[in-house]
């Protein structure tokens, strides 16, 4: 029988609402810093999310939206130039306590480690951003609780790809019956699936109307004793928010 041995998490929309709050705010930050006239609405950056990644995500606008506008120089080189900018200006919000993590998640975090499960992040975003939201919520040491970080250019494709769940479970010498994933998004969990992965959905604002059908079970958030939370799909049994006997249960 299959023993539930380690648990690979994305970021993004998962660990913390990082989109609206975070990554959006940064890239209009870098715009004006940049002189361009470029803003994206919530509404807009609802839309670009279609697209994982950052640069790949600024490219997407550029063909779709702004087909008028003409590049300086190497495309590539510039948007890779404007995207440094937005990283910068997003470990800045971070670094002043912007987005906080969501519901439930340090409280697992603290289960699951003292259960003694192995952990990991597999995720879209540069790994520098990982290390911020880290340590700007959870302490520096904290890096030190995921024996492998999967993040950004490390594999040649992105989410909805399964590359970054395949590249954590073989750092991890582990097979994906052996874990479980924990997603917010269509392109998260077709990644995750398409790794093999059962996969726990926890949707936010931008990912609610995602198709989920791959998902173990699909959550409003991981809940807390006190906050309960809300199944929106699959079977949590009398749990009201996620915790190591739920984990072991969804494994099997
Ligand atoms: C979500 C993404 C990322 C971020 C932006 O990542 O698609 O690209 O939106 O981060 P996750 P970068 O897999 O954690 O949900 O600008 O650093 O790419
Ligand atoms: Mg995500």
């Amino acid at each position: 029988m299959t023993t539930l041995q380690a648990l690979i998490f994305d970021v993004d929309g998962t660990l913390a609402d990082t989109e609206r709050d975070g990554h959006r705010v940064a890239f209009n930050m870098a715009f004006a810093e940049s002189g361009l006239d470029w803003e994206w609405s919530e509404e807009l950056y609802g839309e670009l999310l279609a697209v994982t990644g950052g640069k790949e995500r600024i490219r997407y606008y550029l063909d779709n939206f702004r087909t008028d506008i003409e590049l300086p120089g190497d495309d590539a080189a510039y948007i890779a130039e404007l995207h440094k900018t937005k990283t910068k200006h997003y470990t800045q919000l971070l670094e002043k306590g912007a987005i906080p993590l969501r519901t439930g998640v340090r409280r697992l975090l603290d289960e699951v480690r003292q259960a003694g499960l192995r952990l990991a992040i597999a995720t879209t975003t540069t790994p520098v951003n990982v290390e911020a939201l880290l340590t700007h919520t959870l302490g520096a040491e904290s890096m030190d609780w995921f024996e492998v970080i999967a993040a950004g250019d490390i594999v040649p494709a992105k989410k909805p790809a399964p590359d970054i769940y395949d590249y954590a479970l073989e750092q991890m010498g582990l097979a994906a019956e052996e874990c479980l994933a924990f997603e917010d998004s269509l392109n998260g969990i077709l990644s995750s699936a398409g790794a093999n992965l059962k996969t726990i959905v926890t949707v936010n604002g931008y990912t609610k109307q995602d198709d989920f059908s791959k998902a173990s079970l699909v959550l409003d958030n991981l809940g807390d004793p006190d906050k309960a939370f809300t199944v929106l799909a699959g079977d949590a049994g009398d749990a009201s928010f996620v915790n190591v006997n739920l984990l072991k249960t969804l494994i099997k």
